[in-house]
């Protein structure tokens, strides 16, 4: 057994060796267990809303599973009647076969009246949407579900993913994410501090 594990070990070791050599990031994982944490940056061009770290265990809605209870969610600003949040991710590159995890709830009081939608950003430019994530949202959906998809392969160094969230400033209306997986991606800083113009 110890000989097992020894060698499991080992090519873990190597794996993640062979990961750095290459230049391949390891997976960029995200559970907002303390907090937003240093990856994924929030965002509001003046539509009036953020992404925000809530505890889940401390508010009225679906729970996630004991010790995960850490969510980013959608809210408008004081006063705004809607939100409209973006959350990027670090500058990346995204070869072929890069992929994207995460858990969501999405609730709405009015059917398909809240958005969650993810798209790549390069070169300034939010691209056409590859996973939209909005039919769940209706007054009474109570389950969070989780998503994967691929990533569009990246032509520059220069990309993001964006998690779009847009909902009305209902008591009903809710957007919650949590375990943002990133796999397959390229990027020696993960870490890059989030300024509009670079986006
Ligand atoms: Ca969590």
């Amino acid at each position: 057994m110890a000989t097992l594990r020894s060698g499991l070990l080992s090519l873990l070791l190597v794996s993640t060796l062979s990961g750095m050599l290459t230049g391949c990031a390891a997976d960029i994982i995200e559970n907002f267990e303390n907090g937003m944490g240093s990856n994924w940056k929030t965002w509001s061009d003046d539509n009036g809303g953020h992404w925000l770290w809530r505890n889940a265990s401390d508010l009225d809605m679906p729970q996630r599973p004991d010790g995960d209870s850490g969510v980013t969610m959608v809210f408008p600003n004081e006063g705004k009647d809607s939100a409209a949040a973006h959350l990027y991710s670090p500058l990346l590159t995204f070869p072929a076969g890069a992929k994207i995890k995460l858990s969501y709830w999405i609730r709405s009081m009015y059917i398909g009246a809240a958005n969650l939608i993810l798209k790549r950003v390069e070169g300034g430019q939010e691209l056409n949407p590859f996973l939209d994530l909005s039919s769940y949202a209706t007054p009474d959906n109570n389950e969070w579900r989780q998503a994967e998809a691929d990533v569009p392969a990246s032509q520059t160094t220069q990309s993001r993913i964006c998690i779009f969230g847009f909902r009305r400033n209902h008591k009903l209306d809710a957007i919650a994410v949590d375990n943002l997986v990133l796999t397959g991606v390229d990027g020696s800083e993960t870490s890059i501090p989030l300024h509009p113009a670079a986006v």
